[in-house]
Order: C-alpha cells, then structure tokens, then sequence
C-alpha cells in the first residue's frame, strides 16, 4: 500500500544482491564515522531503557537512584508490579569513564531495607553494597550515598544482593567507558539487560521463589515489544548482554558472525577472539559481542532456550488448552480472537493447519500460537517490517535491524522525529489471514 513501505521491502531485496560487494567492503573499509573523533567511546544505546544523568558537584558525577516498586508495562496486555530504580526495571543505565569519581546518592523507597552491589567493581570494600557487612542496610525511607573511583572499563551492572529483590527486577547496566575506543572502533554500541519473571494469569506481582519463568525480558519487555536495534549496514556493532537471575541463556545473532570481545571483567585480549553465533551469557555475566553488519535483513536477536523466546504464555495456555482444537480451526482461531479482543489488538491470522490435524498426536504445537499485533507495538524503529513480522515474535527476542545506508537513514529520521509509518500490506509473509471473515 505504502510506496515508502515497497520502496523499503525493494532497497533491502537490491542491496541483497549487493551482498557479497557488501560484505568484502565492511569487513576492510573504514567508513565515516559519525562521531567527530574516532578515539571518543560511543554512549551506549540502551532501548526500552532510560539513560540516568548525573550532576557534577566538585568534580564527582553525582547520580541519584530511588530504590522503589515499579509498574513495568513487559508485552501489550500485560504490566507486572516488579521492584526496580526510578520508575524504571531494569533500572536507568549509568554510563561514566574510566577514572571518574562517581557518588551514586541510594534513596530507599520499597517497604524494606535494600542495598546496591556494585558487581565486578575494584572499589573499597565498605562501598560494597553488603548488608551487615560493608554497610548498614539502607532502612525504607533512608538513604546511603557511594562513592569511589572507578579505575576499570567494561561492562557492568548494579544490583540489590539480596536475592528475592534481584528477581523483583533490582538491577541496572553500568557502564565504564575506556579513556580511548578500543579498536576497532564501533559505529554502533547497545547494551541489554536479562530477565525472567513468573507472574500467573491474571497475576501481576513476580513469583520470586518460582522455578518455571514465563515471561523472559530484554530490557524490561517480551518481544515484540523490544526496540529494534537499527544499525547501517557495513558498520561495527557491539552489544552489551548482561544476565542476572536465575538461568542462562544462549544468545544467538541471525546472519552474522560475532566475537566475544569482553566478559564481566572487561575487554578480552583479541587471541581471545573467536568466531560465533551463539553465546551463553550465564548467570551474573556480561558479555560484549562485536561483529560487521555486513549483510542486509531484519535478523533475529535471541534467547535460543525454546521456552525463552516464546514465553510460556500462561495468559494464552490457561485459555486454550482446555479444549481440544476441531478439525476445522473456527474455535481455536475463536478462542484466540477472544483473547485478542480482551488484550486490544486484532488476530488477523495464523498459520494454516492440515485437514485432520487433530488426529495428529501432539497437534497443536505452534498453531494458533502466532499473533501478529504489528499495531499494538508500532514505533518508528519497526517502520518497513514486513506485515505481521511480529507474529512469531516472543519472549526473550529482538531484531538487528541491518539496513542500507538510504533506509537506515530514513529510520533514524522517523525516530528523530517520531514518525510511525502506517501498517501496509505491501508485503505479507503470512501464508493467509482472517480479515473480513475466513477464506
Ligand atoms: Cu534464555
């Protein structure tokens, strides 16, 4: 429909062809930057979450951070009572560099004493963070200012140390900036944050204790709520992946091949270096990978644990496993519909399924289970996916978006100025849908 939206679908098809051209250039070339002066670290983009600034104050960066419960809108229909940092879970990310003093200023607004750890950090021991060891612990409505040195570089995270308040969602990205970029240089820099949550239907506070998570966040929300990480195709992109909770996850890039080039205690040696897709960033680990964008798509970021990138979608289950689908999928699609209508957004298709698919044991597995709700999670990052791109969508899942230069233009405008391209069918990679009645 859209001439934008075709024009998009057929740049990415053309340059495409220009892959293999492509590809040889990214990995040689040093393009402009859009930096002024290379050696500058790039702040780290951290979507879904805040930035937390800072005052100075005699030379010390002073950040304030409000220990508080917080309502964390995670997928369209579903907001969750978590603990986090000033409105926000995960908290705001700190960014400071390497040598700063900092004095981060702790005001405990929950119900019960906390404290902040400062994880991987070389500082004096009563900064800590330890309740009855290093410190008293920060009683509600009182407040503990840290201060120290940060002499390291690399990505870290703050966090409360006791344990039932880390699965309230008490934890933040920290980042330390070298003095000088490592090279090579990157053009883009993200950092993302870990979670997993066990909130029943119909439930809205964490289930701490629980073993069974069906609600896997990157930064605070379930795809396809996650911002896109838009970069331009041809550059160097680092992204940050910190994980703290409860289990690991094997993180895995589409399309590309990728280098672990920093752990929770900094920048590897480079004879570290060796090629991936896949990096299980364990419990209480940071791990950076860098690679090339060097091959144009929308490329899928995930968790690979099966049950993380889908969640377990206890809201959908409870539903619809009571009852078996018919051979015809009228009530299953109904069923759906049903819940659809409740959560606000249209089910305007599925999968097809095979005549007598309920004589199949095991049916149904993934049917049915495909919701797009394109609308419901528009923003200017999505503008040109194709039509319900966010079907398959779930869980612990994003999408790098590696766009030619024209377009990832185009996106970066939209985003400036907070344009959100209209929903277009100019390209639909469902098999069919149900608008206006079945087929
Ligand atoms: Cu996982």
């Amino acid at each position: 429909m859209s001439s934008r939206r075709t024009f998009i679908q057929s740049a990415i098809g053309a340059a495409t062809v220009l892959g293999g051209a492509s590809r040889l250039l990214g990995m040689n070339r040093k393009r402009a930057s859009d930096r002024p002066n290379d050696s500058t670290p790039l702040p780290v983009n951290t979507p879904d979450v805040q930035a937390l600034s800072f005052t100075i104050d005699n030379g010390v960066k002073v950040f304030q951070l409000t220990a508080e419960p917080v309502k964390r809108k995670i997928a369209p229909w579903k907001t969750i009572d978590c603990w986090g940092f000033n409105g926000s879970c995960p908290g705001p990310a700190i960014q400071v560099n390497q040598s700063d003093r900092v004095r981060l200023i702790l005001e405990n607004h929950l119900p019960e004493s906390t404290a902040i750890h400062w994880h991987g950090l070389e500082i004096p021991y009563a900064m800590d963070g330890m309740p009855y060891l290093s410190q008293k612990p920060i009683a509600p409505g009182s407040r503990f200012a840290y201060e120290f040195t940060v002499h390291q570089n690399g990505t870290f995270f703050y966090h409360s140390h006791s344990p039932m308040q880390q699965m309230m969602g008490m934890v933040g990205l920290f980042i330390l900036h070298p003095q000088q970029a490592h090279a090579p240089a990157v053009d883009h820099d993200f950092g993302v944050v870990l979670q997993e949550w066990a909130v029943l239907p119909n439930n809205t506070v964490p289930n701490t204790a629980n073993m069974e998570w069906n609600w896997l966040t990157l930064n605070g929300v379930v795809s396809p709520m996650t911002t896109p990480l838009i970069v331009r195709l041809g550059s160097r992109v680092r992204i940050r992946v910190v994980n703290i909770g409860m289990d690991h996850h094997p993180i895995h890039l589409h399309g590309h091949t990728f280098v672990v080039t920093g752990t929770e205690a900094g920048r590897q040696p480079e004879t570290m270096w060796g090629p991936m897709n896949t990096v299980l960033v364990g419990v209480a680990q940071a791990r950076d990978i860098e690679f090339v964008a060097n091959n144009p798509g929308e490329w899928m970021l995930h968790c690979h644990m099966p049950h993380h990138n889908m969640n377990a979608m206890s809201d959908l289950l409870g539903d619809r496993m009571m009852m078996t689908a018919d051979n015809e999928d009228d009530r299953a699609l109904r069923q759906m519909q049903t819940l659809a209508d409740d959560i606000g957004f249209e089910h305007v298709h599925h999968a097809p399924i095979a005549a007598g698919a309920n004589q199949v044991p095991g049916f149904p597995q993934d049917a049915f289970m495909d919701m797009g709700m394109d609308e419901a999670v528009a923003k200017p990052q999505n503008n040109g996916l194709p039509r319900n791109w966010s079907a398959m969508m779930m869980g612990m899942m994003s999408l790098v978006r590696v766009l030619p230069p024209d377009l990832y233009d185009d996106v970066v405008r939209d985003i400036r100025n907070g344009y959100i391209s209209p929903a277009s069918s100019a390209t639909d990679h469902s098999n069919h849908h149900h608008e206006g009645g079945r087929e």
